[in-house]
């Protein structure tokens, strides 16, 4: 017998409009992680802020003490999944942003990660409501691999923006390319105006 709630599901019309150029709706959550996945206990994770803000320091507990948001949105990697409807519960961006003294030059910022991984985005990017430091998908504590015990959402970008074992914010007066940026995707990585590749 067919499983009539995964008939449904795979026969629910998908609004096109949400579906960048390029992209196929999966729905399957894959894991696309360059190296190894880092085991961080929550009560071990610390997010350091440097560069061009007063230095700081936010515990797992500090951060869980800041107002907790949800949030439901569609997700776009590159390698051209999209899934739809993804919720996500944590820190939004705007509220963690709140407690950062920020200094008058900082205009990006670089991800940092347990493991090494970076990424770039400029403030407009990174201080946006639907942003996320999140700690819960799907009602669940994040998985490791999935970037547990914290990961960034930022939903407006390909998903590599969404750094996974975040670990670190160094807001710098300048672009400075992370990771995938340094190894060919684009700088910015919008996914309805396609921005793939650093040569788009
Ligand atoms: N720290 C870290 N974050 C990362 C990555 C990574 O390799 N390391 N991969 C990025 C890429 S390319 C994508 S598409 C998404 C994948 O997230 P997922 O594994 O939860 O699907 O995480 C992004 N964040
Ligand atoms: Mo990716």
């Amino acid at each position: 017998m067919v499983n009539s709630s995964v008939f449904r599901r795979l026969r629910s019309p998908v609004d096109p409009s949400r579906v960048p150029p390029g992209q196929s709706v999966t729905q399957r959550f894959p894991v696309l992680t360059y190296g190894p996945t880092p085991r961080i206990q929550p009560e071990n994770v610390v997010i350091k802020v440097w560069g061009r803000a007063d230095p700081a320091e936010f515990s797992w507990d500090a951060l869980m003490a800041l107002p907790q948001t949800t949030f439901t949105y569609d997700i776009h990697c590159v390698t051209r999944w999209t899934m739809l409807d993804t919720t996500w519960t944590g820190i939004a961006i705007s509220d963690l942003m709140q407690r950062v003294r920020l200094h008058g030059s900082a205009s990006h910022v670089l991800i940092h990660c347990y493991g090494g991984y970076t990424t770039n985005l400029s403030l407009e990017d990174f201080n946006r409501p639907l942003n996320l430091l999140a700690h819960t998908h799907e009602g669940k504590p994040l998985a490791a691999d999935h970037g547990g015990p914290l990961r960034l959402v930022v939903p407006h970008l390909y998903f590599w923006k969404s750094a996974k074992w975040v670990s670190g914010l160094e807001f710098l007066d300048h672009d400075e390319l992370g990771f995938w940026e340094r190894n060919g995707y684009h700088r910015r990585g919008e996914p309805f105006r396609e921005e793939r590749y650093s040569d788009d």
